[in-house]
């Protein structure tokens, strides 16, 4: 009997999280696993007395459902989907619906998303954070993918997912690859915040001196204004947490990053599309510059900097100068994320919507914030919005921070403290706002050895060769590129 509202495949954690969150919105939800015993085990445990129905196989699942059938999976990215994909289709009917909602590469649901269009079969690419606890209560979910499919899963991911101030955290993102785009860039701009965050508990540490009490009551405080978000939330907390024999874990915890890939993901997306999205670049770098660590002990016992001197001025003025530090970073970061949106978008035709962007990851993901709220007000006062820089809130807030911004990056500098992703967001902000860079030289460099051409202020669009020594040739180079 054709009873239930859409399959789900896939019963880890995330998908028995997300099957239950439908359960408890009245959906009525199909189960089916690979190792097929997991599904009897997760109608006899975890789903005992819901909606919830099994599938034992594929063909039996999908004799389940109610028309135009809706599949998602929640299985490894990679091939898994892949198999998946090409199993269900023969037993699918032309406007169908499969759903993945897999950590999956936005270029392979571009490709998927092409491959079942041919066949008639409408596909969606879901990015879906907030970890267990997201995909049970409330996750953010961004999916992207044949538009026709919208209508019909609507009513359940929005129904399931987040919501801040009553708005559902979840809308449709675009075309093809569009939901998984976004949801890469989100873990790229976790990245940043997460290196922001431990810059700033750095200067706490080392040029204030402050304790783990002290640190985790200024992250509280921080909390309660424009940096209130889930990760000063738990920053908060992991600083003041002792272990079994009453010390602080965190000082125990090796100094060397793991990383999944995706903030690398968006970093390389950014370099192939030209898009300076440094302060994520440089989080990623400073991930992989902590996990040398053995090669960091080593170097620490033979290159000299500067002997860190505690600060003797106002500890509790500096405090706040690191807070607005960190804000202004932020909103570097955040304006070049939207950067690299807006080019993805022009490079594939997809028709972002930012301001329901921000929205989505407004509540239920791991960079939830207030700031998100501020980002999508300024892009519903203007959806045309070239940079966030350019808005008058973020115009005025980094107005507000700018002198504190530069005092701890200078005294990071000074201290030998590194702060990388602090003044790169810095070094991007005086970049931006410079009428002229050195750029003028690096054309001449370029044109004076290979002869690559330039264009004059006086003339842009028009390039020429100067023969600068005389001897060089008038000829200047179209395909040589050194
Ligand atoms: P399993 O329980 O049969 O291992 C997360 O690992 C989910 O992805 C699980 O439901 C797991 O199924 C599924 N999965 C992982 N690799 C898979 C593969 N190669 N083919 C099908 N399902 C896979």
């Amino acid at each position: 009997m054709a009873e239930a509202d859409i399959a789900l495949i896939g019963l880890a954690v995330m998908g028995q999280n997300l099957i239950l969150n439908m359960n408890d919105h009245g959906f009525v939800v199909c189960a089916y696993n690979r190792t097929v015993e997991k599904v009897d085990n997760f109608l006899a445990n975890e789903a005992k007395g819901t909606k919830v129905v099994g599938a034992k196989s594929l063909q039996e699942m999908v004799s389940k459902l109610k028309k135009p059938r809706r599949v998602m999976m929640l299985v490894k990215a990679g091939e898994a989907v892949d198999k998946f994909i090409d199993a269900l289709v023969p037993l699918l009917e032309k406007g169908d619906i499969i759903i993945d909602g897999g950590n999956s590469e936005y270029t392979d649901s571009q490709r998927r998303c092409k491959d079942l269009a041919k066949k008639g079969i409408l596909f969606v690419g879901s990015g879906v954070s907030g970890g267990e606890e997201g995909a049970r209560y409330g996750p953010s979910l961004m999916p992207g993918g044949a538009n026709e499919a919208w209508e019909h899963i609507k009513p359940i991911f929005q129904g399931i997912c987040a919501k801040a101030n009553g708005e559902p955290c979840c809308d449709w993102v675009g075309e093809d690859g569009a939901g998984h785009y976004v949801k890469m860039v989100h873990n790229g701009i976790e990245y940043g915040d997460m290196q922001l965050i431990g810059e700033a508990y750095h200067m706490m540490k080392d040029v204030l001196g402050m304790n783990h009490e002290e640190m985790s009551a200024a992250m509280d405080e921080w909390n309660k204004g424009e940096l209130d978000s889930f990760l000063i939330e738990i920053t908060a907390n992991i600083l003041k947490y002792k272990d079994d024999k009453g010390e602080y874990l965190v000082e125990k915890i090796r100094d060397a990053a793991g990383q999944k890939g995706t903030g690398k993901w968006t970093a390389i997306s950014a370099l192939d599309k030209g898009m300076p999205v440094t302060l994520i670049g440089e989080s990623v770098f400073a991930r992989c510059l902590s996990s040398l660590k053995s090669e960091r002990v080593e170097a620490s016992k033979v290159l000299k900097g500067k002997t860190c001197s505690k600060y003797d001025g106002d500890k509790k003025e500096f405090i706040e100068h690191i807070r607005k530090a960190l804000y202004a970073s932020k909103i570097v970061s955040y304006a070049q994320g939207f950067m690299l949106l807006r080019e993805a978008a022009k490079q594939y035709n997809w028709k972002l919507n930012y301001g329901g962007i921000a929205l989505m990851w407004r509540g239920g993901c791991i960079i939830r914030s207030r700031f998100l709220g501020n980002i999508k007000d300024a892009f519903d006062k203007n959806p045309g919005l070239i940079n966030l820089l350019l808005d008058d809130f973020f115009k005025d807030a980094i107005d507000q921070c700018q002198e504190s911004w530069r005092k701890v990056v200078s005294a990071a500098v000074m201290q030998g403290i590194p702060c990388p992703a602090f003044s790169t967001a810095l070094a991007f902000y005086d970049g931006y706002r410079s009428e002229k860079l050195p750029a003028n030289l690096i054309q001449a460099q370029r044109d004076y050895f290979g002869a690559h051409t330039y264009e004059l202020l006086s003339n842009p669009g028009k390039f020429v060769h100067t023969n600068w020594t005389g001897h060089g040739g008038n000829v200047s180079a179209s395909t040589y590129s050194a």
